[in-house]
């Protein structure tokens, strides 16, 4: 009796997990603007808004050398055209209580230009900031955070200054982390081999 009653539970959990289990967030910005174009000061993001100042849309190839990550597709310089460098806010999302991956690619201004800063935030779970020389090669940042209770938040790349020539952002995603909804699978398991064991 008490194996069912846990294992209602394990089940309960493990489907309450598995709501989790999809990806939160994702975003490479390929899909941006026109096709093959770069677009300066774009702001028709599909998943974002540019709060303050101004980014711009970069495609691979472009006339000034920005390589997005694998060499093609769209990616963004998070200083814009404006002598104002960009906020881009993700979208809101809603977090479960969870352990939750961010990962983002960045990579100097590829320009010669001086160093480049930014802050990165998600909620109260992430505030960090980010200096790169221009020559920084693309970089896959990650980083975990630790939900305890339910949340609505966003993602926020806020670069500093303004001269036009800033840090450049692909790859965007927040999943869920997958150990948890792992370890639950694995203590589903433990529980069916015991209920089998006490049958025979
Ligand atoms: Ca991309
Ligand atoms: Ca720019
Ligand atoms: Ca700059």
């Amino acid at each position: 009796m008490m194996y069912k009653r846990l294992a209602t539970i394990v089940t309960a959990t493990l489907f309450a997990a598995s709501a989790n289990a999809g990806v939160i967030f994702q975003d490479n910005f390929d899909a941006e603007g026109s096709s093959g174009a770069s677009a300066l000061n774009y702001n028709s993001f599909d998943n974002w808004t540019v709060e303050q100042g101004t980014v711009d849309l970069i495609a691979d190839p472009n006339q000034w050398g920005i390589d997005c990550v694998g060499g093609t597709g769209k990616c963004v310089d998070l200083d814009g055209s404006t002598g104002n460098a960009g906020t881009l806010q993700s979208i809101a999302f809603t977090l479960d209580p969870g352990t939750y991956t961010l990962s983002f690619d960045i990579s100097g201004n590829q320009r010669g230009s001086s160093d480049d800063t930014m802050l990165v935030t998600l909620g109260g779970f992430l505030s960090e900031s980010f200096t790169l020389a221009a020559t920084a090669p693309w970089q896959t940042i990650v980083r975990d955070i630790t939900v305890s209770t339910q949340t609505t938040d966003s993602i926020i790349f806020n670069h500093d200054g303004g001269d036009n020539i800033g840090i450049i952002l692909d790859n965007v995603s927040l999943v869920p982390e997958p150990g948890t909804l792992a370890l639950l699978g694995l203590g589903l398991l433990g529980l069916g081999g015991a209920r089998r064991r006490m049958k025979s």
